[in-house]
């Protein structure tokens, strides 16, 4: 059978050189999302960059600008957060108008202890996360900001922000909250359980149908085990729903709460069961290896780490896609 699902990679708008798509391209890979830099999200970079990626040989599955779709303003409510999701709006108007079919929503907030060298990373640094340490720290705001703030910030913005991407032709999607946790650092976690998602669903379909999605990060669910929810069930469900607008395919050496990010093939969860859903269910849309080592200098660096992650992921692809042939 031929592939449906799309292994993708990232172009940031600072790094579209043509060296680097030629990297991309001789790793096979047709797909990659472009992160804007602040400098570069206005109309006429946008569409340059965009024509130089495409020009490549790429498909542009997914953008957007990380500054602003996680900009704090938005997402605890400030007094100065229209201003910002005008801007976030003048950007996805921009990518959907350019023919990006996916963009992001939401504050995917990625907390750690450090990036720390072991066995289970084989001497290289992986991130690295004690839930106790995290759940020690001070508030990061003025208030702690409780979940019920947290939805409400949501809405005002999925309010604004879904008819403007509907508009667009484009669709929004959302990352859990890493660690998936519900409440640390002084402000609660907007996603940190599949009925999450169910509630974030919900309540934007009673807004504009079917705009909100998915990113669908493997690492998050596996962080969160079975307070998350059921991975390849949640998984099932929720691409039978169409709701699935890209997977993070990240594995961790355990559950919360003390994990370490590990390579796909040496985690607690069997990536190749993730694979068989998606191939079982023909999911079709963009898979991304999410996160990597660091490493000693002089050792190919992240190229180098995200050329082997793309490989041991196509590799799975390949497999799961021959088992129903
Ligand atoms: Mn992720």
């Amino acid at each position: 059978m031929q592939a449906l699902m799309k292994p993708q990679l990232c172009v940031r708008s600072e790094n579209a050189t043509d060296e680097y798509l030629q990297y991309l391209r001789q790793m096979g890979l047709s797909h990659c999302f472009v992160m804007f830099h602040n400098d570069h999200s206005n109309y006429e970079d946008v569409n340059r960059i965009l024509d130089k990626v495409r020009g490549a040989g790429l498909t542009v599955d997914d953008a957007g600008n990380g500054f602003l779709y996680k900009h704090m303003s938005i997402h605890l409510g400030l007094k100065d957060r229209d201003t910002w999701i005008d801007k976030y709006n003048d950007l996805n108007r921009i990518l959907g108008k350019a023919g990006v079919p996916v963009g992001y929503i939401g504050n995917s907030r990625v907390s750690h202890t450090g990036y720390f060298a072991s066995d289970l990373t084989h001497g290289a640094k992986g991130r690295t996360v004690d839930m106790d340490e995290i759940l020690r720290r001070p508030p990061l705001y003025d208030h702690v900001v409780e979940e019920e703030e947290l939805w409400d910030a949501f809405h005002y913005l999925l309010e604004r922000a879904l008819p403007i991407a509907k508009e667009v032709g484009m669709k929004l999607s959302l990352h859990p909250s890493d660690p998936p946790y519900p409440m640390y650092e002084g402000y609660a976690s907007l996603i940190h359980n599949s009925d999450c998602y169910r509630k974030a669903l919900k309540m934007a379909d009673a807004i504009e149908p079917g705009i909100l999605g998915i990113k669908f990060c493997c690492g998050c669910w596996l962080e969160g085990g079975k307070n998350f929810g059921d991975i390849l069930s949640d998984l099932r469900e929720f691409v039978r729903a169409k709701r699935v607008l890209t997977v993070h395919f990240r594995n961790v050496s355990c559950p919360l709460p003390h994990f370490t990010e590990v390579l796909a093939e040496d985690g607690y969860f069997d990536m190749m069961s993730i694979m068989r859903v998606l191939v079982q269910e023909g999911y079709d849309q963009a898979i991304y290896p999410d996160h990597i080592f660091e490493t000693a200098p002089g050792t190919g660096g992240d190229l180098a780490q995200f050329a082997y992650a793309i490989g041991y992921m196509k590799g799975l692809m390949d497999a799961a896609y021959n088992e129903i042939k």
